[in-house]
């Protein structure tokens, strides 16, 4: 498992991202389709949380099977790989969360997708024309990026992935502190009624699989390519 991934820039057609997706994948896609998404050019970087509470969870395996798609591991995808792996788990708070298809699901179909969550990255960082992007869940625990890409590939603090996956300190406390060696960072994991800004750090998680609305933004630019439904 490589926990942090560089991709290169896309000279073909436009990179997007959007936040948490939480199975919903039928409303994902009509935002797309809404904003002419060609899979033949264009990218989609999820910031995690591709399962659980909504109705279509399992279609994450054939999203996650995609070229044109990346998504960074979530603190959902984290359970369900520690209710497979044996780590820390709060079964009860994991169901109430929308993790109840998973839990209920056969053993042998918990290691598919297990299998194939351990291989997203924690973080991601996109090249584009007017310089690095980084995407996470939650938080950069480090204000340096390089800082969290090098404890990425040798540290076992689990303070720091605890951070990454779970955290709304930034949000919470307002802190717009930017993270250094980035143009923009890109989180979900908690829902803003509309993108927000601290710092350089981009909160997205609009409530798509809510009552809110997915808000696709242009990684080069740091623009959203839909208006907000009125
Ligand atoms: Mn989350």
């Amino acid at each position: 498992m490589q926990r942090f991934q560089v991709v290169g820039a896309n000279v073909l057609g436009r990179d997007l991202a959007v936040g948490d997706i939480h199975g919903h994948f039928d409303r994902l896609q009509q935002s797309l389709d809404a904003v002419g998404f060609d899979t033949g050019k264009d990218r989609l970087f999820s910031v995690g949380d591709l399962v659980d509470r909504g109705p279509m969870s399992r279609a994450a395996l054939h999203w996650l099977e995609q070229p044109w798609f990346y998504a960074v591991q979530g603190n959902h995808e984290s359970l369900a790989i520690n209710l497979v792996r044996g780590g820390r788990l709060d079964l009860d708070m994991y169901r109430a969360a929308g993790g109840g298809w998973f839990i209920d699901s056969a053993a042998a179909e918990q290691l598919r997708f297990v299998e194939r969550f351990e291989q997203m990255p924690i973080a991601l960082q996109v090249e584009s024309a007017s310089g690095p992007v980084g995407l996470l869940h939650a938080d950069s625990p480090f204000d340096d990026w390089s800082t969290l890409g090098t404890w990425l590939e040798v540290g076992d603090d689990p303070d720091v992935l605890e951070t990454c996956l779970w955290s709304r300190r930034r949000l919470k406390q307002g802190d717009t502190t930017p993270i250094n060696g980035l143009r923009a960072l890109l989180v979900g994991h908690t829902t803003v009624q509309s993108v927000r800004q601290l710092g350089n750090v981009w909160h997205l998680d609009t409530g798509g699989w809510t009552s809110g609305h997915f808000s696709l933004m242009d990684l080069r630019t740091l623009t959203l390519v839909n208006a907000r439904p009125a």
